[in-house]
């Protein structure tokens, strides 16, 4: 099944004000089809919120909810236990962007998951803090340009590796994790359906890239986020209470240098700097695959 196949009516309808190019309006809008009208909604502080959620005008069409920009999961956890009080079947899900997830949310993140809450936490993924100014985030890659790891004369973008969040996930054991992108659609759609499916705490992590951050043509979202699972840099799988069940290999796999060369944030890269990168995808893979790449 492709994108196109699920069903014409959204919940996640258009009139939004996400930049041009954006690809977390199409992670929910098409996690929003599987999931469904029996949703109940949460999102902390992010781009997400400010561009589908500022008052007077929501562009969603089931109950939503924010709160703060740390308690994704604790929120969650409340809404699914009051539903399931009153005797009402509802996805308690959430949308929360890598800061409120990698930095300032992983305590209640870890606490829900611990505690196996019946819930769906979503990370969409645009390496940094996006709708306050492009910040560094602990899911910025090494050598990102942002705000706050500028590219200059003293440093040459962010001096420390992208955080392993599904990996940090995938040790609290939780019934389901799964790494997505937008780009390989059938695998995207199946994820959510599983996701939606299992009971317990499920945690999906898709990569989520943003134009404006990232500094590239708005209409090269996709191939982005295809060239990052080409190149290693996002890799895809899901795990079962730990253990890993299924994992996608790129069928061509492309150097890093191919991957970041259409990217403003990484212009100023140096020879070291690229094979820095390039070493930190080969140790992924290798973790991953059990061998270097070819
Ligand atoms: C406690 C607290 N600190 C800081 C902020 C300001 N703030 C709001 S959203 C945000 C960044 C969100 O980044 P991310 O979660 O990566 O989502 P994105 O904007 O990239 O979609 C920050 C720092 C806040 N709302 N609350
Ligand atoms: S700044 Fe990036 S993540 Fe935020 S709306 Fe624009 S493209 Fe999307």
């Amino acid at each position: 099944m492709n994108i196109k196949d699920l069903p014409e009516e959204s919940l996640f309808t258009p009139g939004h004000t996400a930049c041009a190019g954006c690809a977390a309006p199409a992670i929910v809008r098409n996690m929003m089809k599987i999931f469904g009208k029996d949703t109940i909604v949460y999102t902390p502080a992010n781009c997400l919120l400010v561009f589908s959620g500022t008052y007077p005008h929501l562009a969603w069409k089931v109950p939503y909810l924010h709160e703060a920009f740390e308690n994704t999961a604790a929120c969650l956890s409340g809404i699914a236990r009051a539903y399931k009080k009153k005797g009402k079947k509802v996805i308690a899900v959430g949308f929360a962007g890598d800061g409120g997830t990698y930095d300032i949310g992983i305590q209640a993140l870890s606490g829900a998951a611990e505690r196996n809450e019946d819930v769906i936490y979503v990370c969409y993924d645009n390496e940094a803090y996006m709708n306050t100014g492009i910040q560094r985030s602990g899911a910025t890659p090494y050598g990102a340009d942002t705000t706050t790891t500028p590219a200059g004369r003293k440093i040459l973008g962010k001096l420390e590796h992208k955080k392993d969040m599904a990996e940090i996930m995938r040790a609290h054991e939780v019934p389901y994790v799964a790494t997505m992108s937008i780009s390989h659609q059938k695998d995207f759609i199946e994820k959510t359906k599983k996701a939606k499916e299992i009971s317990g705490f499920r945690y999906l992590h898709v990569l989520s890239p943003c134009p404006t951050g990232w500094r590239f043509d708005p209409s090269k979202s996709i191939e982005m986020a295809r060239k990052a699972v080409e190149s290693g840099m996002w890799t895809l799988y899901e795990a079962e209470y730990g253990e890993i069940t299924n994992i996608y290999k790129p069928k061509k796999k492309i150097p890093v240098e191919e991957y970041i060369k259409g990217q403003g944030r990484f212009r100023h890269l140096t020879p070291e700097m690229i094979k820095a990168l390039q070493d930190w995808v080969d140790r992924k893979w290798k973790k991953l695959y059990g061998e270097l790449p070819q």
